[in-house]
């Protein structure tokens, strides 16, 4: 029988290029390793040949990209001696914190705005334990409140300004250049606080330089598309928002906390941003479950959103290969999902088998 090495997460996988020592103990929940799937209907449906492939990162253990950096995060708060972590949340962030916590035997804090993040990721939050702090104000307040209480109290910030997360959500790089065999032409993402733009432009670099242990990989790099949601766009009103506005609460976000290292990525790889209207948001999270099967949470189908529009303009040119990462899962945000097909009104009939075969035949 063929031996096989059991996954055991993205740290272990890419030992080498994360700071960890030999004897470092890891915390993880076998995170990474998600699937890089490849659109069959949806470029056949614009009539546009090209090449798309989504990095749904929805398929991590808690059903985000988040987990990616908490391993790393959290690993390395545990071996820094560290008994309580913390973070201010949209939702994903605050679960994966939470379960990571668990699997470590520490304690989790997290802020949220009360009453704007997906039911899902409340419940996650919920069952994991986590000590849950609602606030009366959005993420950018309450990230101000985690960087204040951090210099007051024994507790380590998880959120993206923590380096390790950066090192740890870069390995999504690593996996489609590994998978692809080269890195694509364009990456798109949507953009909120800017650390995953920021980690998948190192971690697309680090690939493709040499260094005192590494080759390249690769010579190529991706030219870095981060699309925002209008009524939360910063990077594209080149100045910190006030009120962040979207139905996509995941990057209802107006004080991105990597703003220089994402218009670094920007320039660096001559790339740019842009935004989309939360019909255009909502409207290609419908297309990615509707003709492909897959099932994101709003936020994350913004970068289709934004490739969509960049391909009906040329400015994104046919012939192209592009990788979209889908942050999270739909299945977290069930309320839009409802909402969002409120048209296709499910039948109740008599549990007989008349009912149910007009049922069938009424709608064939
Ligand atoms: C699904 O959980 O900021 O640009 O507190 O949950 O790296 O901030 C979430 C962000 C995109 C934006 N898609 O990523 C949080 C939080 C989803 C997200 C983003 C988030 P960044």
């Amino acid at each position: 029988m063929a031996t096989q090495t059991r996954y055991t997460g993205l740290i272990e996988r890419y030992r080498d290029r994360l700071p960890v020592a030999a004897n470092t103990r890891l915390i993880s929940l076998c995170e990474g390793r998600t699937p890089l799937i490849q659109l069959q209907n949806i470029p056949r449906l614009i009539g546009k040949d090209v090449d798309i492939y989504v990095k749904f990162e929805g398929l991590n253990p808690t059903g985000s990209f988040k987990d990616r950096g908490m391993t790393m995060a959290v690993t390395k708060a545990v071996e820094a001696g560290s008994q309580a972590i913390i973070c201010a949340s949209t939702g994903n962030t605050s679960a994966s914190a939470a379960a990571y916590a668990v699997r470590a035997g520490i304690k989790a804090f997290v802020l949220i705005p009360d009453g704007k993040i997906a039911l899902g990721k409340l419940a996650q939050t919920l069952m994991y334990g986590a000590q849950i702090i609602q606030i009366n104000g959005n993420f950018d307040a309450g990230m101000q409140l985690v960087k204040q209480v951090a210099d007051h109290a024994p507790v380590t910030i998880v959120n993206s300004i923590n380096p390790f997360r950066i090192d740890g959500q870069k390995t999504a790089a690593f996996e489609i250049v590994d998978e692809l065999g080269d890195a694509p032409d364009y990456h798109c993402l949507p953009v909120g606080n800017a650390g995953n733009i920021t980690a998948y432009w190192k971690g697309y670099t680090e690939y493709a330089t040499d260094s005192a242990t590494h080759k390249a990989v690769t010579q190529k790099l991706p030219i870095m598309c981060g699309y925002q949601a209008s009524g939360a766009a910063p990077f594209v009103q080149g100045k910190m928002i006030e009120n962040p506005e979207t139905v996509a609460t995941a990057i209802r976000i107006g004080s991105p906390q990597s703003w220089d290292f994402a218009w670094n990525a920007q320039k660096e790889s001559k790339g740019w941003f842009d935004a989309c209207t939360d019909t255009e948001i909502l409207h290609a999270q419908k297309m990615l479950s509707q003709y492909e099967g897959i099932f994101c949470e709003p936020a994350s189908a913004t970068s289709l959103a934004g490739l969509l529009k960049d391909l009906a303009s040329g400015k994104i040119p046919e012939g192209s290969r592009i990788v979209c990462t889908l942050t999270g899962n739909g299945i977290k945000d069930a309320d839009i999902a409802i909402a969002q097909c409120k048209d296709s009104h499910p039948v109740t009939i008599d549990a007989s088998l008349d009912a149910v075969k007009k049922a069938i035949l009424d709608s064939l």
